[in-house]
């Protein structure tokens, strides 16, 4: 299987939504964005599904170089997603 996202590409994988099999999710720096990949295959034998790329209310993931009262999104990065499990269930 062959997924080509861009240049640049950080891929990291991560039980996403919770079912049970790693999804894939990969930052890229042609869009700066971070491209999520869904598994209904196995983490043996993963079957990922054309990517979306990841956003939070509608606004896609950026870094912001100033402040949060006045931001300015870094458009041209390598974003590199890490995924943590807070709750440690
Ligand atoms: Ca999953």
């Amino acid at each position: 299987m062959i997924l080509d996202v861009g240049d640049y590409a950080i891929p990291c994988g991560a039980d996403w939504n919770g079912y049970g099999r790693k999804e894939l999710l990969v930052g890229y720096q042609t869009a700066s964005k971070v491209a999520l990949y869904l598994n209904s295959g196995s983490d043996a034998n993963p079957a990922f599904t054309p990517s979306v790329n990841l956003q939070a209310g509608g606004v896609y993931f950026y870094r912001n170089t100033n402040t949060d009262a006045n931001p300015i999104l870094d458009t041209w990065v390598h974003l590199t997603p890490q995924i943590w499990d807070v709750t440690q269930y």
